[in-house]
């Protein structure tokens, strides 16, 4: 790489770094647990208060990105790695990032907010009781898990981490959307 192209770099860095406080609200959580539906009308009120955003999904990711990738710890830890390398270049072309991926270890997620300053990246734990989230089962992929069909399954075979401080905590299972709407809401606009 020539000296100019670092310096190019370097300068693009510290501009974006420096400009608006473009941020990354990252949901983490079981599958089911209500983090796409979170993030879609997230997304949707944020836009249409005029805001730029972008949706970082794990099954839509899944089909193309991180297509290569499957559920073992190592892979889990390579797909949220390249997410958060996304979240974290989107952010720096001034977009306002939601990425809801099931990211089960806590040391993924610390990698994804190391790559962001203090106040930038929001961790939501996107909260439901494994028995509320088998039992809504919308995608069939539990009923598949007890069957022995899907392995590594998050929550029956597969460790999910819980946050233990994230910036918000929402329990889907009390709550319904637009309140747990209204919170993130709240965590972002203040
Ligand atoms: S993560 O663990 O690597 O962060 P990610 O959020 O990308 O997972 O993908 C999770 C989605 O993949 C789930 O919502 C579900 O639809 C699907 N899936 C398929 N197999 C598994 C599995 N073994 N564990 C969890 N989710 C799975």
């Amino acid at each position: 790489m020539s000296n100019k192209s670092v310096a190019l770099n370097t300068q693009n860095f510290n501009h974006s770094t420096e400009r608006r406080g473009a941020r990354c609200i990252w949901l983490t959580g079981l599958s089911g647990a209500g983090k796409s539906s979170v993030a879609q009308a997230v997304a949707e009120q944020l836009r249409s208060g005029g805001k730029q955003v972008f949706v970082l999904d794990g099954d839509t990711l899944r089909r193309g990105l991180n297509r290569d990738l499957g559920f073992t710890e190592k892979d889990r830890a390579e797909n949220v790695r390249r997410v958060a390398e996304v979240s974290r270049l989107m952010s720096d072309a001034g977009l306002l990032v939601i990425v809801a991926v099931i990211s089960p270890y806590m040391r993924d997620r610390a990698f994804a907010r190391s790559l962001f300053q203090s106040g930038q990246f929001m961790e939501v734990f996107v909260d439901a009781p494994l028995t509320i989230c088998e039992s809504r089962d919308v995608k069939g992929l539990y009923a598949k898990a007890r069957a022995g069909v899907i392995p590594h399954f998050t929550g029956i075979d597969s460790a999910y981490e819980s946050p233990i401080s994230p910036e918000l905590h929402l329990q889907t299972d009390l709550r319904p959307l637009e309140q747990c709407v209204s919170d993130v809401m709240a965590m972002i606009e203040k």
